[in-house]
């Protein structure tokens, strides 16, 4: 590759050898999680990505560098610092630069992920459009991202706090395939439903298997989003949620929180509403979806490194 970007050796070896890999986010290790459950939950998704025989590669920015196949110690330095930026699309070049820990989003993992040809990508919820975006235009590149790269996203929905009507919708205007594993409707993040259906339902990986040739068929692009919805002991009830939702949201208005600060503030606040709840269900769901993206990387292997 080039100096500025640092490639793991197993991860090095995964890709010049066509084995199965899956990359993983790193800001919901500096922004989505408290610390230590952060560190647990980062190596967790490493574990269980390893036990289904693929090969995990978490990324992020380490003083500079842009780094595919974070270590222990990489880990703990987005866990712990203050300061860690949250780079997405636009910033991301603009941390390449010494003395910079940056983490990366859905958006800014799938743009380092396709650059070295990981194909699969695993994280708890996808950023989508913003309740309110009629005011704020407040609208995740994550979005666009997904149209952009030919990927398979395992999530288990765009994060609750969104409005997931103008997601979904959104999502079907980019192209973005979306299908439910064994479940027809698309899952709420901290809840297994929601009112909107899915584009299909599979069953097993063999269907998603055919989706893959078919696609490829007809030469298609963009990235397929497996829907994986979090387990029912740790799902909340909708009623719960929105309202916490509401409160942290009249809190963020108050105090002016938007941009790239608002997904944080809001997720803060509303596990603190929750009493930790909604970490806990959040914690479940990023292993789960590693879990389930191992076995799709490992399954889908030949088809995906043909493209
Ligand atoms: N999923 C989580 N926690 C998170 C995120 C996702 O369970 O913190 C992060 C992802 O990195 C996602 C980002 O890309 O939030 C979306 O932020 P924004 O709305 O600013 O695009
Ligand atoms: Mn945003």
């Amino acid at each position: 590759m080039n100096n500025k970007i640092l490639i793991d050796k197993d991860v090095k070896y995964a890709i010049k050898n066509k084995q199965p890999i899956v990359s993983l986010e790193s800001t919901l290790i500096s922004h989505g999680l408290p610390y230590p459950l952060n560190i647990e939950v980062a190596k967790k998704s490493i574990k269980v990505i390893k036990s289904t025989g693929s090969l995990p590669a978490t990324i992020g920015i380490i003083d500079g560098y842009i780094k595919i196949g974070l270590n222990d110690e990489d880990i703990n330095i987005l866990a712990k610092k203050k300061n860690v930026q949250k780079i997405s699309r636009h910033n991301i070049a603009l941390a390449m630069k010494k003395n910079s820990y940056a983490s990366t989003t859905v958006a800014s993992t799938m743009m380092i992920s396709s650059l070295v040809g990981i194909k699969v990508f695993s994280t708890g919820g996808i950023g989508g459009v913003h309740r309110n975006s009629q005011k704020t235009y407040d609208i995740s590149s994550d979005l666009i991202e997904l149209h952009r790269k030919n990927m398979i996203v395992v999530s288990s929905g765009a994060k609750s706090i969104l409005d997931i009507f103008k997601t979904n919708e959104l999502l079907e205007t980019l192209g973005v395939t979306k299908i439910g594993y064994k479940v027809d409707n698309v899952p709420g993040f901290w809840c297994r439903k929601t009112n909107l259906n899915v584009d299909l339902k599979i069953n097993n990986l063999q269907e998603l298997l055919k989706i893959i040739e078919n696609r490829n068929l007809i030469n298609q692009n963009g990235s397929i989003l497996i829907y994986n919805p979090v387990e029912k002991k740790y799902s909340i009830k909708n009623n719960d949620i929105e309202k916490w939702i509401n409160k942290a949201q009249k809190k963020a208005e108050k105090y002016k929180i938007k941009g790239k600060e608002l997904t944080p503030y809001l997720l803060k606040e509303i596990s603190e509403l929750s009493k930790g709840k909604t970490i806990k269900a959040n914690m479940s769901l990023i292993i789960n979806n590693a879990k389930l993206a191992g076995k799709i990387a490992n399954k889908m292997n030949k088809i995906l490194w043909k493209k």
